[in-house]
């Protein structure tokens, strides 16, 4: 173990057996930025020498998923049976040592499955292929969780991907945080602040080298919040969880399981019965907020049978990228009918976000076609 390895250890020690209270949440704040903090270094260190590039995935598709689990919960067993992938399954674990595309459609969009190596407390550390994993599921648009009967302990699973920057379901905090060379540190805050009272800030700015400039809370932010701020890898990540192997449990073990999951929802699959699949599937594809546009030619009707797939949130912008020709050089307007113009026909720039269903004309500029 390298001693930056120990530090980090000798920190979650530290932190796991220190008990919260009004005397050491300051020890605690400082303790949680100094980890983050080692943290990145090991990130950095990594990444000079190549570690986490240990996997070439091209995206394709509309958007891409990770499924995330234990060895042997049945991650292969599922990418085959919804996407027909040839991905190996086995009664061993760490079957699977590189990661896996599979394509599956859904509603018109196609959905890239991920199958990846067995994911394992202390991935982070570099467990198992876990570094590389991580580094894979920094990039996708949507984790699908697997446990199963034997390996039920989700929120350690879900630790080791908070552990590496990866926020589940979240959002990035409201706090803007702005450099200068000197002056010293000012924190502002436009509501009270009830985790971070007594001057909490600022240690923690410093453990970041923070010593100049300004912190705003534009939130009631945790310490928490604040060191997310600071490290500024973080990446948000929605996801979903199932619990395979359902066909090894009886009813009344499968609801003591999901109240122990709360409040993530669940759901229960047999990836060998091909049982609860297309409820994955939906839910899968609900996680993903697609949207439908239809593209309508100046003074023709628009095409409805074959929508441009978007995701929710995407803007014209997202849009001219996903229509052939030149679009994206020629534009000078959209005019949008549907759920997000204010009125028909309404005039938008790049950056009108787009609603499901929505109805657009690109306007070119003079001396290109339109579309
Ligand atoms: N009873 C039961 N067994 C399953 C199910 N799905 C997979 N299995 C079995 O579980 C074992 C492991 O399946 P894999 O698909 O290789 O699991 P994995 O998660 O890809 O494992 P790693 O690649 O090692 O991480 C195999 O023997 C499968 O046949 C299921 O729904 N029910
Ligand atoms: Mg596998």
């Amino acid at each position: 173990m390298s001693s930056l390895e120990e530090q980090i250890t000798e920190v979650e020690d530290e932190i796991r057996n220190t008990q919260y209270n009004k005397a050491t949440q300051h020890h605690i704040g400082r303790l949680k930025a100094k980890l983050a903090v080692l943290r990145l270094e090991r990130e950095t260190r990594a990444k000079g020498k190549g570690g986490g590039l240990g996997y070439a995935v091209r995206k394709s598709g509309h958007a891409t998923v990770g499924l995330v689990g234990y060895p042997s919960v049945g991650k292969s067993t599922l990418l085959t049976a919804l996407t027909g992938a040839a991905s190996e399954a086995a009664a061993y674990d760490f079957t699977t040592v590189s990661i896996i595309p599979g394509m599956l459609r859904w509603g018109g969009a196609s959905i890239q499955i991920l199958d990846m190596p067995g994911l394992v407390p202390g991935a982070a550390k570099g467990r198992g292929r876990g570094r590389e994993v991580l580094s894979v599921v920094r990039s996708v648009d949507l984790i699908l969780f697997m446990i199963d009967p034997d390996h039920t302990d989700f929120w350690a699973l879900r630790n080791e991907l908070e552990g590496a920057g990866v926020r589940i379901n979240g959002r990035p905090p409201k706090i803007v945080i702005t450099r200068a060379d000197r002056g010293g540190l000012t924190v502002t805050s436009t509501v009270k602040l009830t985790h971070l009272a007594g001057g909490l800030a600022s240690p923690i700015a410093r453990e970041f080298g923070l010593h100049n400039g300004q912190i705003v809370f534009r939130e009631d932010s945790t310490p928490d919040d604040l060191i997310d701020a600071l490290a500024g890898n973080r990446v948000y990540i929605p996801a979903i969880l199932t619990v395979n192997k359902a066909d090894l449990m009886t009813l009344s073990q499968r609801v003591s399981l999901a109240a122990k999951l709360r409040p993530f929802e669940v759901l229960f699959t047999s990836a060998r019965d091909r049982v609860g699949l297309r409820e994955l599937v939906d839910g899968v594809g609900r996680a993903l907020a697609f949207i439908r546009i239809y593209m309508k030619p100046p003074g023709k009707p628009p095409d409805r049978e074959e929508p441009v797939i978007l995701r929710r949130g995407q803007r014209v912008a997202e849009l001219l990228i996903r229509l052939p020709g030149e679009l994206d050089r020629s534009f000078k307007a959209a005019q949008i009918w549907g759920p997000s113009a204010r009125f028909p026909g309404q005039t938008v720039g790049r950056e009108h976000v787009l609603a499901d269903e929505d109805v657009v004309t690109v306007v070119v500029q003079r001396g290109s076609r339109g579309a």
